[in-house]
C-alpha cells in the first residue's frame, strides 16, 4: 500500500471533489425497488415478511420473528464472558453520557407580563433500532442504538435485525439486545424490517422513530417513510479525518488511519497536516505496516477514498476539515481544545493522542451513530434529543391577552382571516 503526500493548494478541482464526495450514495436510484416492498408491507403487512424469508426457514409464521426468551439464553452460550462483561462496561458509559444530555424537562418564563410560555420534554412512546447483520454486526451499536432511546424514558424500543439461515440472530447481538434492557427483537432486515416498523403488522406494532445504521436499502426505506415516522440522519460507510500539526505521532496516525479504513470497501480515512515531514512519516509507516496487516482486501479497496494532504498552514487544514465534515475527527495539535474551538462541522472528535476513534466506537460513552458523508454540516450524531419530543405550551392572564389584542387582530386581519381576531375581541369585550 503506497500512498503519497498531496499538497492541498495543488489538488485538482476533480481530485478534492473526489476526496470530499468519498464513497457517497445517491440512493434514490433503489427508491421505486425499495417502494414496491414498502408498498406490499402496507398492504399485506405480515404475508409479505414471511413470503421473503421463506428461503431461510421452511414453516414460517410471522410469529417466528419475534425472539424467545430460550434464544436469547442460547446466545449468552456462544458469547465469551469477557465479551459480556466488557459490553456491560461500555454500556454503563454510555448512560452515564447520555443522561448527563437530558436538560430541563420543562421550563417556563414570561414573556411580556400576563405572557407565560414554556417548553415541555415528552419522550417518544416507542422507538425501532435497525441492528445490522453480517459484516456490520456490531453488538457496540446495539447498545449505542438502544441505550440514547432508554435514557431519553422511551417506554417500548424494539429491535429488528436481519437473521441467518434458518431465522437465526446474531448471539453478539442478542446479547446485547439484553444488555441493553430491549425484549422486543425481530429478526427482520432491510427494507422489510423498516416498513413492519413504520406502517405495523399484525404482529408487530408500528413505532414512532426509526433509527441505526444500514445498507443502502435500508437507509432508502428509512428516507421513504420519513414523515409517517422519523428517521436519524442518513448513515453511509465510516469515515475519519485526522487533523495533525507536527506533534502527531506517525506510528499512531498510521494504526488511526487503517482501523478506519478496515470497515469496510467504501470506508474513508484522510490525514490533514501543516507538516510535509509528519505527512511522509505516516505515508511511510502505513506502507511499512501494510504487508502486516489483516483485512487488507478490505483496505485495498477502501484505499480509492484515502488521502495524506498537506496544507499551506493549519488555518487552511482547519478549512478542509470543515468543508470535509466529517462523521469522526481526530484533533492531533498542540492545544486540542483551542483547535476545537475552530471546528464547525464534525460527528463526534477524539482529541490528543490518547484519544483515537476506537475509544468512541466502544467504550468512551460517546455515540457511534454519527452522520457520514457530509452529512455532518446538517446533522449530529444520535443522542437523547433524537428520542424527545419538546412541545411548547402558554398561559395569559386577561391582561396579558389585552396587550397583545391589538397586535394578534391586525394581523389576523392582514392575513385574512378574520375568525381568528374575533376569538381576541370576544375574549376582551367579555
Ligand atoms: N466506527 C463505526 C462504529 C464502530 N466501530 C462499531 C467499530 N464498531 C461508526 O461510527
Ligand atoms: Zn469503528
Amino acid at each position: 500500500m503506497r500512498l503519497n503526500p498531496e499538497k492541498i493548494a495543488d489538488l485538482s478541482p476533480e481530485r478534492l471533489d473526489s476526496i470530499l464526495r468519498r464513497s457517497m450514495q445517491d440512493v434514490s436510484e433503489i427508491y421505486n425497488s425499495t417502494k414496491t416492498i414498502l408498498d406490499d408491507i402496507r398492504q399485506r403487512g405480515d404475508a409479505v415478511n414471511v413470503e421473503h424469508y421463506l428461503k431461510l426457514k421452511g414453516d414460517l409464521k410471522a410469529e417466528h420473528f419475534l425472539v424467545t426468551p430460550q434464544e436469547i439464553e442460547d446466545a449468552y452460550r456462544q458469547v465469551p464472558d469477557e465479551v459480556v462483561k466488557h459490553l456491560k462496561i461500555a454500556a454503563k458509559n454510555i448512560v452515564t453520557f447520555h443522561t448527563a444530555q437530558l436538560d430541563r424537562p420543562q421550563w417556563q418564563m414570561e414573556v411580556m407580563p400576563g405572557i407565560i410560555a414554556g417548553r415541555k420534554n415528552t419522550p417518544l412512546d416507542s422507538a425501532g433500532c435497525y441492528v445490522p447483520g453480517r459484516r456490520a454486526a456490531y453488538p457496540s451499536s446495539v447498545l449505542m442504538t438502544i441505550l440514547p432511546a432508554v435514557v431519553a424514558g422511551v417506554k417500548r424500543v424494539v429491535v429488528t435485525t436481519p437473521p441467518d439461515e434458518g431465522l437465526v440472530a446474531n448471539p453478539y447481538t442478542l446479547v446485547a439486545c439484553d444488555i441493553a434492557g430491549v425484549k422486543e427483537v425481530y429478526k427482520l432486515g432491510g427494507p422489510w424490517a423498516v416498513g413492519a416498523l413504520a406502517y405495523g403488522t399484525d404482529t408487530i406494532t408500528k413505532v414512532a422513530k426509526i433509527v441505526g445504521p444500514g445498507n443502502k436499502y435500508v437507509t432508502a426505506a428509512k428516507m421513504l417513510v420519513y414523515g409517517q415516522v422519523d428517521i436519524d440522519s442518513p448513515a453511509g460507510p465510516s469515515e475519519a479525518l485526522l487533523l495533525a500539526d507536527s506533534t502527531g505521532r506517525p506510528e499512531f496516525l498510521a494504526l488511526d488511519f487503517l482501523s478506519q479504513v478496515e470497515h469496510d470497501p467504501d470506508a474513508a480515512a484522510v490525514l490533514v497536516t501543516d507538516d510535509p515531514g509528519l505527512a511522509q512519516a505516516v505515508c511511510d509507516e502505513i506502507e511499512r505496516l501494510y504487508p502486516t496487516m489483516p483485512r487488507t482486501e478490505i483496505m485495498d479497496q477502501a484505499m480509492r477514498y484515502c488521502a495524506i494532504l498537506v496544507a499551506e498552514d493549519m488555518e487552511a487544514a482547519l478549512e478542509f476539515t470543515n468543508t470535509y465534515a466529517a462523521e469522526h475527527l481526530e484533533i492531533v495539535t498542540a492545544d486540542p481544545f483551542l483547535t476545537l474551538q475552530k471546528v464547525r462541522h464534525a460527528g463526534s472528535i477524539f482529541m490528543g493522542p490518547w484519544a483515537p476513534v476506537p475509544v468512541g466506537d466502544y467504550a468512551s460513552g460517546t455515540n457511534h451513530v454519527l452522520p457520514t458523508g457530509q452529512a455532518a454540516l446538517s446533522f449530529s450524531g444520535l443522542s437523547v434529543d433524537d428520542f424527545i419530543k419538546k412541545p411548547t405550551y402558554q398561559y395569559l392572564t386577561k391582561e396579558g391577552l389585552a396587550s397583545l389584542g391589538t397586535t394578534i387582530t391586525t394581523l389576523a386581519e392582514a392575513e385574512g382571516l378574520p375568525i381568528h381576531a374575533m376569538c381576541i375581541r370576544k375574549r376582551l369585550e367579555s
